[in-house]
């Protein structure tokens, strides 16, 4: 082509650069976001190497920005990740909570970044209604509601199809042969990668079933919480690893399932999670790995904070091997970036759709407006733009991922969306007039009896309001790190709660919370 060229005429030359860079470069960063559910920082070792190594999500966070306070507006699976379509609260998208459909109707990002010539790609869970499907998505192939571990069911345009095999593998397939086969190369992606892990029953893939099971994890210091000097509602909320129903001998949970109620095939959790849905072959690995385990505790001497602790670690195997999984995943599909030139052009973001608690106040779940689940990990590598090895401080928010997404794309952010784009912070040139306090609320309720709340956090002071029980609690993080004590009416703190107060109210007008929210009828 260039000996062609240089016979041609100048103004046939311009002619034709012009033509090639019109029809050729669209040189838009692709945008791969890797998600996945009930991701605790803690179990992430760019945030925190005590439980685990993490080294192919610690490469984004060594090669690009890590966030140590992205919290979620809402810590519940569906309501987070309607958030992040829509840049905006609950408030405003309509979807309070899990047992709801999401109104695909709406504005959100994927659609803004197809209308602007971006292909779009989801790939792995969904979670936004049983009836609900993808808008916006030119190509989508989702887990069927929650999704199993084994044998996953998903929807797709063309009908439900079902594979053999364990999930997150099956997901990082799926999204290795996208990019190989499915992709434009001549227009940007938008691809989310959503996993199904670590969410419960955490279970670990056939050839990782044995890799934790020997360890032995350190315990939070307050896995006994004995709920004092707090409102009501951390004491009336059913997540206890020491008494809930599922982490019980009978409980599919801690994997004690050679007992007699587990073979039943009337036993629903059974049937879903083991027989009739394992092979043969990830059965007998299964047996071979825990039976021997379980010994102890079939035994039945395991009693009182012993038989706690018993299964703490079994909790804990068992979510950090699927966190291992996770991890791998992240690795392959990032050696595939590499060899496929598309690293330097592609913005990696890595987030779940909360935080999740490991045996802090003795619970497993989330919900809570405390910082283990209100607080996701947040990492995000721009080759060439973003600072290798950075940290931000700053409180950014799931309610900010829509926003930065349509900007690093150049596309014109809807004044409607809530939060605000990333991007100056990613290029190392932070607004001086970032938020400095963050509005909260979780609506749902029923799921593990977490009383309904709202609140608000500058990052030290968090001020939240039980209002179906009529109490408040306030923290101080540098005080009390773990929210073990809450000050609220307490004397000294008598300024810092009127401040609060009115951070909340003024938070509120800004974002537009009607004084009838919560509403009575989602
Ligand atoms: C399931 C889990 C709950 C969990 C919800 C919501 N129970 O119902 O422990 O809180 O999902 O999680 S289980 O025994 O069925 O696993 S979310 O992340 O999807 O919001
Ligand atoms: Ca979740």
């Amino acid at each position: 082509a260039r000996i062609f060229v240089v016979s041609l005429n100048l103004l046939q030359l311009i002619v034709l650069v012009g033509f090639h860079s019109v029809a050729l470069a669209d040189e838009r960063p692709n945008i791969l976001f890797v998600f996945t559910d009930d991701h605790a920082t803690k179990a992430l070792s760019a945030y925190d190497d005590g439980l685990i190594e993490t080294p192919n999500l610690d490469r984004l966070a060594n090669e690009g920005m890590k966030f140590n306070r992205c919290y979620v507006t809402n810590s519940i699976c569906g309501p987070s990740r309607a958030c992040i379509l829509t840049g905006k609260y609950s408030h405003k998208n309509g979807y309070y909570h899990n047992d709801q459909e999401f109104d695909g109707t709406q504005q959100t990002f994927p659609k803004l970044l197809q209308q602007a010539g971006y292909q779009t790609a989801l790939i792995g869970k969904w979670h936004l209604g049983r009836q609900s499907k993808p808008t916006g998505f030119d190509y989508w192939h989702i887990l069927e509601h929650q999704g199993f571990y084994y044998q996953p069911k998903f929807i797709t345009p063309w009908g439900q199809v079902q594979y053999l095999g364990y999930t997150t593998e099956l997901l990082t397939d799926q999204t290795l042969a996208w990019l190989e086969h499915g992709r434009d190369p001549d227009r940007p992606f938008l691809l989310m990668m959503q996993h199904k892990a670590p969410h419960r029953p955490w279970d670990p893939a056939p050839d990782r079933v044995t890799d934790n099971m020997n360890q032995v994890y350190p315990e939070p210091e307050n896995l006994f919480d004995n709920y004092e000097n707090r409102a009501s509602a951390a004491a009336q909320a059913e997540m206890r690893i020491a008494n809930d129903k599922h982490m019980s001998i009978h409980g599919p949970d801690i994997k004690a399932w050679d007992q007699p109620e587990l073979n039943d095939p009337n036993n629903s959790r059974a049937r879903d999670w083991f027989y009739g849905k394992m092979t043969h072959d990830q059965l007998t690995t299964w047996k071979e790995a825990y039976l021997q385990k379980n010994e102890k505790y079939y035994e039945g001497k395991l009693s009182g904070k012993d038989l706690v602790r018993w299964k703490y670690q079994r909790f804990l195997q068992d979510y950090l091997s699927c966190v291992s999984s996770v991890d791998d995943s992240v690795g392959q599909v990032l050696d595939y970036l590499e060899e496929a030139g598309l690293a330097e052009n592609t913005v990696v973001i890595y987030s779940s759709d909360q935080g999740f608690f490991l045996g802090e106040h003795g619970w497993f779940d989330k919900r809570f407006m405390y910082e283990e689940s209100l607080r996701a990990p947040l990492l995000v590598r721009w080759p060439g733009v973003t600072e290798p090895g950075s940290i931000e401080e700053r409180i950014v928010s799931n309610l900010d991922f829509a926003e930065t997404f349509l900007d690093i794309a150049n596309v014109d952010i809807p004044a409607e969306m809530q939060g605000a784009s990333l991007e100056p912070l990613l290029r190392g040139t932070p607004p001086k007039d970032w938020r400095d306090s963050f509005y909260y609320h979780y609506y749902e309720g029923g799921g593990h009896n977490v009383s309904e709340h709202y609140g608000v956090t500058d990052g030290r002071y968090k001020l939240i309001h039980f209002y179906k029980l009529g109490e408040w609690e306030l923290f101080d993080l540098v005080a009390d790190p773990h929210e073990m004590h809450s000050v609220y009416g307490d004397v000294e703190y008598a300024e810092v709660q009127a401040k609060m107060l009115a951070k909340l109210q003024d938070l509120r007008v800004e974002l537009e919370v009607t004084s009838d929210d919560p509403p009575t009828q989602e």
